[in-house]
C-alpha cells in the first residue's frame, strides 16, 4: 500500500464576545505544542496588515465605512492569508484560528446585509476541518464583566449575531465539522471539551483541503 500523505488539520474557534474564545485558543495552542504537535495560532481580523489596520480603525470607531465595504475588507483580510494557511497545512502544520469566515457572515448579516451576499466573498477559502463554536449565554456575558468599547460590543448586536451563528450551524449540518460547546461552563471544563474534539485531528488528516462553503 502506498503511504498516504497527511497534512495538518485546520481548526477554527468561533464565538461571541466574552465567550472565552481567545483564552481557550491560546491554551489549546500550548496544549498542542506540549504534545509535540507543530501548530500555529492565527486570528482574524489580523490587524497587523495594511487591510487589518483599516479594519482596526473601523472597529475602534476612528473611521466610518460603508457596511459592504468593511465586510469585503474582513474577507480580503482572510484572502491575504489564504495561501500561507494552505502551505502551512500541506507542510503538516496544524492551523488553529481565532475567528474566521463564520464571524464575517454572522456580524455582517446581523447588521442587516443579505445572508447570501455576505457568504459570497469567502467562497473558495480553505474550509476548516472542524469549527468549535463557543456558545455563551447573554446572562454569562453580562456576568463576565460586560463589553469593551469596540463597535459590535453591545448586547443587542450580540443577540443578533447569536441568531446568525445558529443559522450557520444548522446549515453546516451534522457530520462533526461544526461543534457547539457550552461556554458558560468552567474554563477547565470548556478546555476539556475542546480537547476531546481536537485530539483526533491533532496528528493531521488524509482528507483533501476543502473550500468554503462546501
Ligand atoms: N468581525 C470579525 C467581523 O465583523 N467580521 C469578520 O470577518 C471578523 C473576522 O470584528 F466584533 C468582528 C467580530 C468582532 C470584531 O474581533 C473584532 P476580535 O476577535 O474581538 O478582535
Ligand atoms: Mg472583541
Amino acid at each position: 500500500m502506498p503511504e498516504v500523505q497527511k497534512r495538518g488539520a485546520f481548526i477554527v474557534v468561533e464565538g461571541l464576545d466574552r465567550s472565552g474564545k481567545s483564552t481557550q485558543s491560546t491554551q489549546l495552542l500550548e496544549k498542542l505544542r506540549s504534545a509535540g504537535i507543530d501548530a500555529k495560532l492565527l486570528n482574524f481580523p489580523d490587524r497587523t496588515t495594511t487591510i487589518g489596520k483599516m479594519i482596526d480603525s473601523y472597529l475602534r470607531s476612528e473611521s466610518e465605512l460603508d457596511d459592504r465595504a468593511i465586510h469585503l475588507l474582513f474577507s480580503a483580510n482572510r484572502w491575504e492569508a489564504a495561501s500561507s494557511i494552505e502551505s502551512s497545512l500541506r507542510a503538516g502544520t496544524l492551523i488553529l484560528c481565532d475567528r474566521y469566515a463564520f464571524s464575517g457572515l454572522a456580524f455582517s448579516a446581523a447588521k442587516g446585509l443579505p445572508y447570501t451576499w455576505c457568504r459570497a466573498p469567502d467562497v473558495g477559502l480553505p474550509a476548516p476541518d472542524l469549527t468549535l463554536l463557543l456558545d455563551v449565554s447573554p446572562e454569562q456575558q453580562a456576568k463576565r464583566g460586560g463589553f469593551g468599547a469596540e463597535r459590535y460590543e453591545k448586547a443587542e448586536m450580540q443577540e443578533r449575531v447569536r441568531a446568525v451563528f445558529e443559522r450557520v450551524g444548522d446549515e453546516m449540518g451534522a457530520g462533526g465539522r461544526w461543534v457547539v460547546v457550552d461556554a458558560d461552563a468552567e474554563q477547565d471544563a470548556v478546555a476539556y471539551e475542546l480537547w476531546r474534539h481536537v485530539e483526533p485531528l491533532a496528528q493531521g488528516t488524509e482528507e483533501p483541503i476543502r473550500r468554503l462553503w462546501d
